[in-house]
């Protein structure tokens, strides 16, 4: 993409109603708009975040063995009449009559609408295990919308049911949700660590919480400091594997980790005192699972091994697609703008021309620009008439993790510039090495 055809409005100025830094910095950096009170609009910059982000996420749902689908943003109030919930909601559901006078809701999650699924189409505990999931917008009338993405009314989050014949196989089918999460939360550069949560609205006993540590987040967490060592790393999981999602799981979360929820000031005093940490966390994911609460409620059974109907058990995980876009922000970022894990920056590689107009500079910038899309990379070249210090503001604002910088100097020694965003080293190197490099740098991330 050349930014003289882009839509890239930054802003000059801070803007005065973001009280924290990622809201700050996706305004300032052209990624969203504000249309109402805890609504965006997703601007191209933004936008791509969020896809890349959603393609993570569909490549690791997948790879755990779940299945895309895609349900509809308003739903009838029937279901949720059906399962005891639409009273229990309260006011933050969003409630719309249609022109039938009938009672719909612009849907805050859907474990009515799969319970309903899933009851209408399955019959035999042949069919299981089944796990269903979609990404898709939500909506929650929050009292207080704030900071942007990260607490918004309408917010997109990936969604998955699983359906099993046994508490034993649903269980699973939560550890299994536990792992795939470790590995999504990675690809995006974050460490998110599952403490024990309370489970609200949703319901059932067993949950956690994926929190990602940062001062401005929302939820107060307590946990032992070893948690923070822990790395799930690139390791080949096999899903489908009982004992290896339980080990997962049990390393994971044998460590004291909580939420202000559900914390035990008792069991904290177990943990070494020189280990115990208080901080602030984001909550980027969270799973559950709530045996036959909502297969009571709506009949969903199967017929079982014994020819006997029985109700399935069930859980729900989602993860905050569009509050990551914040969370990695509020994680990666410096006083001059975003640091873009390479998992998910929208583009891959900027180049900056310093003589726009100088024959020798655009033609460099062009070649380098052809063979970086050759390899199936982004590049985004600045090849704006402006002044160079502009253009590595803004490029140092949108936090593209790696910059070519092309000017005549160079050139004349047949050198440019490669530049981390993360650390700020340059170094100079011939066009064909630097794109090489850069190429590298991704082809290892797969
Ligand atoms: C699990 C999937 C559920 O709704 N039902 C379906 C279960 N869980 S949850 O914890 O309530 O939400 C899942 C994740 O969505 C994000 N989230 C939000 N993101 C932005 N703005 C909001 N107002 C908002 N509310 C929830 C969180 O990341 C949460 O973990």
């Amino acid at each position: 993409m050349r930014l003289s055809r882009y839509f890239l409005p930054v802003l000059k100025e801070n803007p005065s109603e973001a009280q924290i830094v990622s809201h700050r910095l996706m305004l300032r950096a052209g990624m969203i708009k504000q249309s109402a009170a805890g609504i965006y609009s997703w601007l191209p910059l933004g936008f791509k975040v969020l896809r890349k982000i959603e393609n993570i996420v569909h490549e690791e749902q997948q790879r755990a063995g779940h299945i895309p689908m895609l349900m509809p943003t308003l739903q009838p109030a029937d279901l949720w009449k059906e399962s005891g919930r639409y009273d229990a909601y309260g006011p933050e559901m969003l409630r719309i009559k249609d022109r039938q006078d009938r009672d719909m809701l612009y849907g805050p999650t859907n474990e009515e609408m799969i319970t309903d699924i899933f009851r209408s189409h399955v019959g035999s505990y042949k069919d299981l295990p089944l796990t269903l999931y979609h990404i898709q917008w939500k909506f929650r009338d929050e009292i207080r919308p704030r900071f942007g993405v990260m607490r918004g009314r309408e917010f997109l989050m990936k969604d998955g049911y699983n359906f099993d014949l046994t508490q034993e196989d649903a269980l699973h089918a939560y550890n299994r949700h536990l792992v795939s999460y470790l590995r999504s939360y990675e690809r995006m550069g974050l460490q998110a660590i599952p403490m024990r949560a309370d489970s609200g609205p949703i319901g059932g006993d067993d949950t956690h919480e994926f929190l990602v540590l940062a001062e401005t987040g929302e939820s107060e967490v307590f946990y032992d400091s070893q948690i923070t060592d822990l790395n799930f790393g690139d390791r080949e999981i096999d899903f489908d594997s009982v004992d290896q999602c339980q080990a997962v799981l049990e390393e994971f979360t044998s460590r004291y980790a909580r939420t202000d929820e559900t914390h035990d000031a008792d069991l904290f005093a177990q943990v070494p005192a020189e280990r115990q940490r208080t901080a602030r966390g984001i909550e980027v994911g969270q799973i559950f699972y709530f045996g036959t609460k909502y297969s009571d409620a709506m009949g969903a059974t199967v017929q079982g091994p014994d020819g006997k109907a029985t109700p399935v058990h069930m859980g729900s995980h989602g993860i905050g697609v569009s509050r990551l876009v914040g969370a990695i922000i509020e994680a990666s970022h410096d006083d001059k703008g975003i640091i873009w894990p390479e998992g998910v920056t929208p583009f891959h590689v900027g180049i900056v021309n310093l003589k726009q107009g100088d024959e020798e500079a655009d033609t460099a910038c062009q070649a380098l620009y052809d063979s970086i899309t050759a390899l199936g990379l982004e590049p985004l070249y600045d090849d704006r008439n402006e002044r160079a210090g502009g253009k590595f503001a803004t490029m140092d604002l949108i936090g593209l993790p790696w910059r070519i910088t092309v000017g005549p100097r160079g050139l004349k020694n047949g050198v440019v510039e490669l530049t981390s965003r993360k650390t700020g080293e340059s170094e100079e190197m011939t066009p064909e090495v630097a794109v090489e490099k850069v190429a590298a740098i991704y082809r290892a991330i797969g």
